[in-house]
């Protein structure tokens, strides 16, 4: 449980290296697993007592989904796009309809607009249309090609974007490609064998994949630990920091040291930082290409640290200078990462 203290504390640095320097580049929206509801049972709230016992995990996991009550629910992105985690269900039909939600919102508020909003998937073809129930739960529904092309036509926009669903190729068509769905983590749950993806939107409006895929499940071999191999990549970026030599008793940058096993008072911090965000932010994020929209991470770090190193990074020497950064919420539950992909992203 307590291993990878010096991988983590970077990603802790790092973390809050973003929030200092870029908080107007990495976006977040909700997703049905930010709510407690959810993450009570999927995971989070396991690895929130794991990492600070019964006490204080239970607390921090409490924090951890005030500040999510308070997340964006979507994303326009030149007033063409929308991005949501879920989909448009049975009750949307509009954007305005998004921009009423008041935060922060929890399922008490029984809003079908945020039901549909984070837990609804489109049918499972082109040729299904209409409102069909959804395998996930009573009262969840699935919507066909018929309202996404009803929904773009009403609200002059061109492409809906979503995740929520894990699919084989980390991304999918549908509605014609007026539909995409993007996930991010590999072999979800460590049985899917799927490939995540990021989608890259061109200040041209072109809407470009890119893809990792799982590593092959080769037992005794260092692919068998891909989480491991990610440790390796960053401790050498790390070691680049060191001198080769290193002398004992010599001042040592602040944030080296810092644990990723945070207490509660940075926890408190942290989630008052975030809050402060989502509170001056619309409940519709308005954003601009470039952009990187990043599908479910689902507590797989080692995937999203793949993504950037093979896809661009956020940070001056990566490429947040000339590229936005979103996020379609679920970070949490499932992997055993959750907080490192949450800290990361909660800029
Ligand atoms: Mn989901």
């Amino acid at each position: 449980m307590y291993k990878s203290r010096v991988a983590s504390s970077h990603d802790v640095a790092l973390f809050d290296n973003i929030q200092i320097q870029y908080p107007d580049n990495v976006h977040l929206i909700r997703g049905n697993h930010e709510a407690p509801e959810v993450n009570s049972i999927f995971g989070f709230r396991a690895e929130c007592i794991a990492r600070m016992g019964e006490t204080d995990g239970t607390w921090a996991w409490t924090r951890f989904n005030t500040l999510f009550s308070y997340l964006p629910l979507a994303a326009l992105i030149e007033e063409k796009i929308i991005c949501m985690h879920g989909g448009i269900g049975r009750s949307i039909h509009s954007v305005e309809q998004i921009e009423k939600l008041e935060r922060p919102i929890t399922v008490d508020a029984k809003s079908s607009v945020l039901m549909d909003l984070l837990w609804s998937d489109p049918t499972e073809n082109d040729s299904v249309e209409g409102i069909r129930p959804n395998a996930r739960g009573p009262g969840l529904v699935s919507f066909g090609p018929d309202r996404v092309t009803e929904f773009c036509k009403r609200n002059n926009l061109e492409i809906i974007i979503r995740g929520h669903e894990c699919v084989l190729d980390g991304f999918e068509r549908f509605a014609q490609g007026q539909l995409i769905t993007v996930f991010s983590a590999t072999n979800y749950c460590g049985t899917s064998k799927n490939a995540g993806a990021i989608l890259v939107v061109g200040r041209d409006m072109v809407i470009v994949p890119k893809l990792i895929h799982p590593f092959p499940p080769a037992i005794h071999s260092r692919e068998a630990y891909p989480e491991r191999i990610m440790e390796d990549i960053w401790m050498k970026e790390l070691n680049i920091h060191r001198p080769p030599t290193p002398t004992r008793g010599r001042p040592q940058p602040a944030l080296a040291f810092r644990s990723f096993f945070l207490d509660v008072l940075e926890v408190s911090e942290l989630c008052h930082d975030a809050e402060q965000i989502f509170k001056r932010e619309p409940t519709v994020l308005h954003l601009k290409t470039p952009i990187k929209v990043f599908g479910d991470l689902h507590g797989q770090f080692g995937d999203l640290m793949r993504l950037f190193d093979e896809y661009g990074f956020p940070s001056t020497a990566g490429d947040i200078s000339y590229i936005d950064y979103l996020f379609l919420g679920d970070f949490v539950d499932r992997g055993q990462h959750s907080w490192r992909p949450l800290l990361f992203s909660l800029r």
